[in-house]
């Protein structure tokens, strides 16, 4: 239930140095999916392949300075897009503030993020339990923004075997992990068919990192 909440934008602590911020982005829903497809019109969602061979459910593309990518090769940060050969799409602006408002609200300020990762998950679609530490500077956190359909957000603890707790996530849902929370280990569940005016049958997931 969304609509009948008591505020607009509802924060509260998830864990040590995570803050969910309940519909921080809902007035900025129809603009960032615009961007998003100015975005993919220059670097497309492309279904990577992880170094173990298989092929991700996940679409993404990526805009900044650098860009998360990985193939037979490995997980890195590339400054080029390997589809296009040139630089990913610039960070744009209305990210950049919108990614930084975030993580100051949640006790983050001067954040500057150099990489956005663009995640599109269709029906059926999910990303398995995984850590992220591809990054260079753990004293930055991660702002993660959620479009469209609904998820299920999984999250752990430090060590894979840690009791897995389940959050869903909505449309305009921000959440911003740092601190000790930046190294738990979390994964989205299988999206659920379901239909949303913005994405249609999907949803779209916008991370926003300092990777270097
Ligand atoms: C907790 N993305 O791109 S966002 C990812 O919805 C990723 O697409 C998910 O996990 C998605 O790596 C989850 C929430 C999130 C993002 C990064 C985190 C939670 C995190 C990094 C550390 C701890
Ligand atoms: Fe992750």
């Amino acid at each position: 239930m969304r609509s009948g909440d008591l505020f607009d934008s509802e924060s509260h602590l998830l864990d040590i140095g995570a803050s969910i911020l309940r519909g921080f982005a809902r007035d900025d829903e129809g603009p960032l999916m615009k961007t998003v497809g100015d975005v993919i019109r220059v670097s497309p969602l492309r279904q990577m392949v992880t170094p173990g061979g298989y092929r991700m459910s996940v679409a993404m593309t990526n805009t900044g300075e650098v860009g998360w990518v990985t193939d037979e090769r490995g997980y890195r940060y590339d400054p080029l897009d390997p589809i296009t050969n040139a630089p990913w799409p610039a960070m744009p602006q209305s990210f950049r503030e919108l990614a930084a408002r975030a993580a100051a609200t949640a006790g983050y300020p001067g954040f500057e993020p150099d990489a956005c990762l663009v995640n599109r998950y269709e029906p059926g679609a999910r990303l398995s339990l995984h850590r992220d530490y591809d990054e260079r500077d753990a004293t930055a956190p991660i702002v993660s923004v959620s479009l469209g359909v609904p998820a299920r957000f999984l999250w752990g603890g430090l060590k894979r075997t840690d009791a897995i707790k389940r959050l869903p996530l909505f449309s305009g849902d921000v959440v911003v992990w740092g601190g000790p929370s930046r190294f738990v280990y979390h994964g989205i569940a299988p999206l659920k068919e379901d239909q949303h005016p913005l994405t249609g049958s999907n949803r779209i997931n916008l991370t926003f990192r300092k990777a270097r």
